[in-house]
């Protein structure tokens, strides 16, 4: 539990394209670590509250910890560019139903572009589907290549969909440098212990002041009318993108 009462929550940002398992995994982390943690969620859903509902008649959690935000935009608007209404649900949950020790937030479903602003989350998971395709795991982006932990998720189904598992993670593995890859299934229960210590341990390092959080991007390739044309490649390095101007 919480060493200090009213010390904000450690918050984790799953974010991921439409239907990889974003609610699922949510949901699975509260089942396994309940008797441990105080958990809240925040989910987002573009039109709806389907995925709080979810949630809730999963019965993972008190009712009252799972709270929903209707975006009604682009998904990640809402968690990367204006994230004043996830971060007053999220400021909200945590008073309300303090202490809490981890906060969950579910982007909606989205493309392989999404990824959350350090202002709302401390750290991020992204989440693919082996549903997708074994080679979505190789064509990066901010989410896939800089999120603190990419899973590739439904394992279960890889032989159905004729994908190699262990390749798909090579994949990824190569596309961050070799940052953490889980591959977890809900219906593996081996799988699910190594998201359950990968939670713990970065809590343990959020709390201890050895976790920094990391801006994953985007930076879209762009133009700058009063820079020298289209020729010009710079690098953000702050980011560690490299783009055309
Ligand atoms: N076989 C299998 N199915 C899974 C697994 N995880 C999730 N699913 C199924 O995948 C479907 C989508 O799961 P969700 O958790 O709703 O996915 P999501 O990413 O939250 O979806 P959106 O919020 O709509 O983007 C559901 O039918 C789940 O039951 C898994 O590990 N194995
Ligand atoms: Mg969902």
């Amino acid at each position: 539990m919480l060493e200090e009462p009213g010390v904000r929550a450690f918050r984790l940002g799953v974010a991921g394209p439409v239907g990889t398992g974003k609610s699922s995994l949510i949901a699975t982390i509260c089942r396994a670590l309940a008797d441990e943690l105080r958990i809240g969620v925040v989910t987002n859903d573009i039109y709806t509250d389907e995925d709080a509902r979810f949630l809730r008649a999963e019965g993972v959690l008190p009712a009252e910890r799972i709270r929903s935000v209707e975006t009604g935009a682009c998904p990640h608007t809402a968690i990367r560019d204006d994230v004043t209404a996830n971060l007053l649900a999220v400021e909200d949950l945590e008073q309300d139903c303090a202490p809490l020790d981890l906060v969950l937030v579910e982007s909606g479903g989205d493309n392989l572009t999404a990824t959350f602003s350090p202002a709302l989350v401390d750290a991020q998971l992204f989440v693919l589907d082996v549903a997708g395709g074994g080679d979505v795991a190789r064509k990066g982006g901010p989410g896939i290549a800089r999120a603190d932990l990419l899973v590739v998720n439904k394992i279960d189904l890889a032989p159905h969909v004729e994908v190699d598992v262990a390749g798909m993670v090579a994949d990824a593995s190569g596309a961050r440098d070799g940052a953490p890859v889980l591959a977890l299934s809900k219906n593996l229960p081996e799988t699910v212990v190594e998201l359950k210590a990968w939670v713990h341990w970065l809590l343990a390092r959020y709390r201890s002041g050895e976790h920094d959080p990391l801006d994953p991007g985007p930076m879209a390739p762009h133009f700058h009318a009063d820079e020298g044309g289209m020729e010009v490649v710079h690098s953000h390095a702050d980011d560690g993108t490299v783009h055309s101007h």
